[in-house]
């Protein structure tokens, strides 16, 4: 009987040292794998993308490229998943066979990942979530997040609205919003929305989703014009949006702008956007960083000396008004 219990004692110790050692070699095959890949000593990070949807998101994938070059020690797995949840699940999970050192996620959507991130965090690759956050009951199955706070930039906005249009003469706005449950567009959305519970005179009109393009921004803008001949203002989620937008109403000999009609307020400040503000197109445009590379970069650096970085970090952010804005503001713009 002891010696029953000594042998079936021994190999589940066995058993345990060889899934520990397994698991704790991981970080060292995570390498391996790189090396397979025929990227030497470089660090592997396999990025999954949301899409090329925008000016914003063509800003913020090459600010990672840059930031995870060959020269920088990198070795970049770059997946555009065409604003697609179900690429993105795919894209993680062949960053997980193909055993990369570090994942980093722009997430799409917020719901729908505690599945693939517990396979993440079972393979012991750490996850770094980017630009938009996810919404998960265990804040464990990721290792930190860095972004903007889409809620408070929203804020921005209808404070601008309400110091410059007032709230107490009716105002109409038609709402473009951004990808539907992307943290970007429930936050901007989410502010919007209450400013109006407190503004009994400011009506939304209109509100449809754009998914943040061009192309989408101007159809959905040239239906909502057919359908209502007086917009006071247009909330436009982002940048290129507007742009699309403004093509409609140029199509259709609506002004907008400092001098025209319809007042526009966007999301981003890309270059363009600015360039906008500063023709007195876009009235008021808050901004959105991209230029996440370097910050995932520090991250992982103190995740390699075992440090454990701050959770969650938020990029700092301004804002630009068309009748304030100056040539120099749109000279320093590195997007
Ligand atoms: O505002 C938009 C992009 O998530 C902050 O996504 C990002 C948003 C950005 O497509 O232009």
């Amino acid at each position: 009987m002891i010696k029953k219990i000594l042998v079936v004692g021994m190999s589940i110790l066995a058993f345990t040292f060889a899934s520990y050692a397994a698991r704790e070699s991981h970080c060292a095959d995570a390498s391996k794998g790189g090396k397979q890949n025929g990227a030497g000593a470089l660090t592997v990070v396999g990025f999954s993308q949301v899409g090329s949807e925008s000016d914003w998101r063509l800003a913020n994938t090459q600010s990672m490229k840059t930031t995870f070059s060959e020269k920088n020690g990198y070795k970049l797995i770059l997946k555009d998943a065409q604003q697609k949840q179900s690429k993105q699940i795919a894209a993680i999970r062949d960053f997980i066979t193909q055993q990369v050192d570090y994942i980093v996620l722009a997430p799409v959507t917020e719901a729908g990942w505690d599945n693939v991130l517990q396979e993440a965090k079972d393979a012991g690759i750490p996850l770094i979530i980017v630009d938009r956050m996810i919404n998960t009951s265990n804040n464990e199955l990721f290792t930190c997040w860095v972004g903007s706070d889409f809620r408070r930039g929203g804020e921005v906005a209808v404070r601008w609205m309400e110091k410059n249009l007032g709230n107490d003469k009716e105002l109409l706005i038609a709402h473009l919003q951004g990808s539907m449950g992307s943290s970007a567009q429930i936050g901007r959305t989410e502010a919007l929305e209450e400013a109006m519970s407190k503004n009994p005179a400011w009506k939304v009109v209109a509100r449809d989703s754009g998914d943040f393009t061009q192309a989408k921004g101007k159809e959905v803008m040239a239906r909502i014009l057919k359908q209502h001949p007086r917009i006071d203002v247009l909330y436009c989620e982002n940048d290129n949006m507007a742009f699309g937008a403004m093509e409609a109403m140029d199509e259709l000999g609506r002004t907008y702008g400092v001098k025209g009609d319809t007042k526009i307020i966007s999301f981003d400040a890309t270059r363009a956007g600015l360039t906008a503000a500063l023709e007195g197109k876009i009235n008021y445009n808050v901004e959105c960083n991209p230029l996440q590379g370097p910050r995932v970069e520090e991250i992982i650096r103190h995740l390699k000396k075992g440090e454990r970085p701050e959770k969650l970090s938020y990029v700092d952010e301004t804002s630009f008004d068309a009748t304030v804005i100056t040539r120099d503001d749109l000279d320093k713009r590195k997007y």
